[in-house]
């Protein structure tokens, strides 16, 4: 999303994960074996984050700008990416990955919690406007949450029974149907048999928590 959101050419490289990964050839240009990496000349970066503030720095020309220049937006830009792991990513692979037959009490409070913070993220987005994390305009921010709504939409539905809408979260439902109907989602999405696909053998294999992604 963010070359496409940069209008950067690139030549997409698809790595079937559980398959290609953890080839050779993949871990000797990603130790982690994790995706998405890129390589932009001689450079190889990884890691969602850097590679993202390495593609704004790099393309800083562009007008489509994802990162302002000041720097007080930029450490809210940052404090909200941290947030996205250490909360709503945290928080809602817990729940996804908590089995409730083990201890329904448990599955509650996961519940809650994944709930307290798609409020804050709600009120977040109200706070700045109504439209996107920082206001008018898209930022990095919008598009390192948007993938793991995509994913979290289909596999909390899913596995838990748990739906988004009427939840009392209208800025955070006006900002997911904005973000599905960008051309650079539009471009990069994946159908929900596809996420259904890949968490089944992800939840199967307890990868989540293996990963430390889950709790
Ligand atoms: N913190 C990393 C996480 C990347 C990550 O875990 N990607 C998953 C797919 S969404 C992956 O490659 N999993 C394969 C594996 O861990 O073996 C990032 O943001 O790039």
């Amino acid at each position: 999303m963010t070359l496409l959101e940069l209008g950067i050419d690139f030549e997409p490289v698809e790595i079937a994960l559980g398959k290609d990964n953890k080839t050779e050839w993949y871990l000797s240009i990603n130790p982690n074996g994790t995706v998405p990496t890129i390589k932009h000349g001689e450079t190889i970066v990884y890691e969602s984050s850097v590679v993202n503030e390495y593609l704004c720095e790099v393309f800083d020309s562009r007008e489509a700008a994802l990162m302002p220049d000041e720097s007080a937006a930029r450490a809210r830009i940052r404090t909200l990416i941290l947030r996205c792991d250490a909360k709503f990513v945290k928080l809602a692979y817990s729940y996804l990955s908590h089995k409730r037959q083990d201890d329904p009490a448990k599955d509650d409070q996961l519940q809650m919690q994944l709930i307290e913070e798609l409020s804050f993220l709600d009120k977040t987005i109200s706070k700045a406007g109504g439209t996107y994390f920082l206001g008018e305009k898209v930022s990095l921010v919008d598009l390192t949450y948007l993938p793991f709504f995509e994913r979290q939409i289909v596999a909390l539905s899913a596995w838990k029974n748990f739906e988004l809408k009427n939840r009392n979260l209208p800025y955070l439902e006006k900002w997911i149907d904005s973000m599905f109907g960008r051309n650079s989602f539009i471009k990069t999405k994946s159908e929900p048999e596809q996420i259904k696909e890949l968490y089944s053998l992800f939840l199967g294999k307890d990868y989540f928590k293996k990963v430390g992604i889950a709790e």
